[in-house]
């Protein structure tokens, strides 16, 4: 999690909101745009894709059309690989930071565009049967989520699902949103992942338990998604594409084989919205950053002996819980930042230790502040009542009072 105005990243204590906020991995979809528009002639003979973030790679093989916001505000984009990319600009900011632009760290936007000039259009949906769909507009998409841009998969998804039933029943919806008939009459629902108990269409199965009326039926439409998506993920098993396969797997498998083929990209944002202290609204970015790799087997299972034993006491049994709880989970924690109060780190001095993971270090010196420091001598300028001075403060001092280490008089 990473703060562009403040140039460093943005851990726990530096964000005014999003405290315990972790990054979402999307994969990125690429469908590339068949018509052309006119504000894209300058571009012409490139390859344009409009971007399309899901966290469902495995149901590709059901798209039946593209989601873009009306009124939402694109951006066109150039990459790496001189692909021009269409989505929001803070998508655009966060593929900056991730090593996704010619240019680190830089996104100039080469054409804005509004959404509801790509509606009508066609883009290429890679992996589906139906190859070729078209962009339709929908109401309810965010601009601070993903790219903007939504792949429609109405078999495994309620909201594409309401939507794209709606707009084939209902005329004066299509009048409204000007969608032609032929731009989704003929694109049906794909049946491509069996679930135990909800047949091979569970989007409409979900609609119909949920009682879900039309695409505005939001909190129906919310419970139905969650079903989906948890069956989904523990029961479903693959139709097309790799069959027979669990979803679990298949969603990995065909996102390192679309990546590889260049059909999607890796995309990652903060999972809700991240507000430095400084205000700024924080991205995901690819940066040198020191771990502490509290995962590690040996030191992880030393931690929670000691928080199980007798040893360790909390005022509260929920908090006990809560720190086991945590050591489950905890994996690497950044621990390094390139600016701001702290120690340096020892190894590596263009870093200092991240002030969450310095305190653990300070609350140590604490214990020994008074007999070298004593009070009104904060800088250590003047020798404490212990009489020691700061250069006797040997590695080997330290080793003897917080390791036991043996006492050697001749240092
Ligand atoms: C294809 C797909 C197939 C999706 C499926 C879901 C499902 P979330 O956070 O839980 O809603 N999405 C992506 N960006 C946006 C946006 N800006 N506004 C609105 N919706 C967006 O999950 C993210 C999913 O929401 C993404 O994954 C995308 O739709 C949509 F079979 O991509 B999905 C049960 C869900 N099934």
């Amino acid at each position: 999690m990473y703060s562009a105005l403040d140039g460093q990243a943005c851990a726990d204590h530096d964000r005014s909101k999003g405290e315990g906020v972790g990054v979402q991995e999307y994969t990125g979809i690429k469908l590339e745009l068949e018509d052309k528009l006119a504000c894209l002639a300058p571009w012409e003979g490139k390859k344009i894709f409009l971007v399309a973030a899901t966290l469902r790679p495995e149901t590709m093989f059901g798209q039946t059309n593209c989601y873009i916001l009306p009124k939402g505000k694109y951006g066109l984009y150039e990459m790496k690989n001189g692909d021009l990319f269409v989505m929001s600009a803070r998508a655009a900011k966060n593929c900056a930071y991730q090593e996704l632009t010619p240019v680190d760290r830089e996104y100039p936007c080469l054409a804005e565009i509004l959404g509801s000039e790509f509606i009508g259009k066609r883009v290429k949906a890679p992996l589906s049967s139906y190859g070729t769909v078209f962009i339709l507009p929908m109401t309810s998409i965010k601009m601070t989520k993903g790219t903007g841009i939504v792949t429609s998969v109405p078999s495994d998804s309620p909201d594409d699902f309401a939507m794209l039933r709606d707009l084939q029943n209902d005329a004066k919806l299509r009048a409204e949103l000007k969608v032609d008939e032929a731009w989704v009459k003929d694109f049906k629902p794909v049946p491509i992942i069996d679930i135990e108990g909800m047949g091979d269409l569970c989007a409409e199965h979900a609609c119909n338990e949920f009682k879900v009326k039309t695409h505005k039926d939001e909190k129906k439409l919310l419970e139905a998604k969650d079903k989906c998506y948890q069956l989904g993920f523990t029961k479903g098993v693959m139709k097309v594409g790799p069959v027979g396969m669990k979803v679990e797997a298949a969603k990995v498998q065909i996102k390192q084989e679309m990546i590889a083929a260049g059909l999607a990209v890796n995309y990652y944002e903060p999972e809700k919205q991240v507000v430095s202290r400084t205000g700024d609204d924080c991205i995901v970015a690819l940066c040198d950053q020191w771990l502490n790799d509290y995962g590690e087997e040996s030191w992880k299972n030393a931690v929670k002996a000691h928080v199980k034993s007798d040893n360790f006491e909390t005022y509260n049994p929920k908090t006990k819980h809560e720190f086991v709880a945590i050591l489950d989970w905890l994996k690497e924690w950044g621990c390094s930042r390139t600016t701001g109060l702290g120690t340096k780190v020892p190894w590596d001095d263009q870093f200092v230790i991240e002030s969450l993971s310095d305190s653990t270090i300070y609350m140590a010196y604490y214990t020994i502040a008074g007999l070298l420091q004593g009070p009104d001598n904060l800088d250590g300028k003047k020798v404490g009542p212990s009489g020691i001075p700061a250069e006797a403060m040997s590695i080997e001092a330290f080793n003897y009072i917080f390791l036991d280490a043996p006492y050697d008089a001749s240092i």
